[in-house]
């Protein structure tokens, strides 16, 4: 199976990529809106077609990325119907399954950190994908969204920890920068939950964690409520060329696109000068900035037209994409392939050799 573990800094939230290698259907399960892109980037270059979104519960932290990915990449959402979201393509209940090509993926309702949570589990209970309900040595809290303390140790202890203790458990969120544990080890080691402690133990240690609210959650759960579609339309993608975005952040150009343009862009490029005049030339019109100097010489660049920029493999010029963004340039994108590439294909240069 292939399988990806993506996080989102902000939220501190756990994304999963699960796939079928030979359909090459996927899923994902708790994508971060602010992460749709990178998450659609990393589908496209692993060549996996979404089929599915799943989310464990209605998040109080973030908002979820099902919705945006339905619009970009026609993915399914799947909810836990307990959790009351509307707009969903599925509504799953207790023994459910989802699959994605020859594999699923089963729900197990893990009430208590909110009343929908759902644990999901891998077909041959390798994986157990907790959301909130059971983390790292913690668990979610359970002072909101109709949480329950009592709920939530009868959950862990008698669904989660009646998997099979080889099976891996992958939380929703970690503060601490862990990444997953096992059922065998959070039976014997989480400081609430471990199979030592008592039913009066837990609920007294969640009554008293005393935790502020998280900072997005007013604008969070009614978002969630309608699995993530947003009131207002959001930020355009960038439409003065047909860029791709990379899975390492980058907007890319194509060369062929580029050659029949060439007039409407600025071209920088951020080689040294003895390979601008070397042999692979440079594209025709472009003005050389070598990286090394690129922040000190932004002011010789205007806004009016988008940049372009160039190297000889398209590594330099991704850096300087970045640095360009940073320096307030909102219309910049990578040459894809560089001058390598544009050399490759055969289209004009000036200097160089032949
Ligand atoms: N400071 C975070 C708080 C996040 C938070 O409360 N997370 C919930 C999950 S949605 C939780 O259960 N946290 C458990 C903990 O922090 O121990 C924020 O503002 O987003
Ligand atoms: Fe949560």
């Amino acid at each position: 199976m292939i399988f990806r573990q993506l996080f989102d800094p902000q939220s501190s939230t756990y994304t999963y990529l699960l796939a079928d290698p030979a359909s090459r259907e996927a899923l994902l399960i708790d994508p971060v809106f602010e992460q749709a892109r990178r998450d659609a980037a990393l589908i496209d270059e692993l060549g996996l077609k979404l089929a599915w979104t799943l989310d464990t519960h209605v998040h109080a932290d973030h908002v979820t990325g099902a919705w945006l990915l339905r619009e970009k990449l026609g993915s399914r959402i799947a909810v836990p119907k307990a959790g009351g979201a509307q707009g969903a393509d599925r509504f799953l209940q207790d023994g459910d399954d989802v699959g994605f090509g020859t594999r699923k993926i089963k729900s197990l309702a893990t009430p208590g950190h909110t009343s929908g949570c759902t644990t999901y589990v891998l077909d041959d209970q390798s994986m157990a994908f907790t959301g909130d309900a059971l983390l790292i040595r913690g668990c979610g809290r359970t002072d909101f969204q109709q949480g329950d303390a009592r709920t939530l140790f009868h959950s862990v202890r008698e669904r989660i920890f009646a998997l099979p203790e080889r099976c891996l458990v992958y939380p929703g969120h970690d503060y601490r920068g862990l990444s997953v544990t096992s059922v065998g080890e959070e039976k014997l080691f989480n400081p609430r939950l471990a199979e030592s402690i008592g039913e009066d133990d837990f609920v007294g240690y969640m009554t008293h964690l005393g935790l502020a609210h998280p900072k997005q959650m007013e604008a969070a759960v009614p978002a969630n409520l309608k699995c993530g579609k947003p009131l207002h339309q959001t930020a355009q993608e960038p439409d003065w060329a047909p860029l791709t975005y990379t899975f390492a952040g980058i907007w890319e150009v194509q060369p062929h696109w580029l050659e029949e343009h060439l007039r409407e862009v600025r071209i920088v490029d951020v080689r040294e000068p003895a390979e601008f005049n070397g042999p692979l030339g440079h594209v025709p019109g472009a003005q050389l900035i070598p990286l090394g100097s690129l922040n000190g010489r932004s002011g010789e660049l205007t806004k009016e037209k988008p940049i372009v920029v160039v190297c000889r493999s398209g590594a330099r010029s991704a850096q300087a994409t970045v640095l360009l963004g940073k320096a307030g340039f909102d219309k910049v994108a990578n040459l894809s392939g560089g001058m390598l590439r544009w050399r490759a294909q055969r289209f004009a240069v000036e200097g160089g050799t032949e």
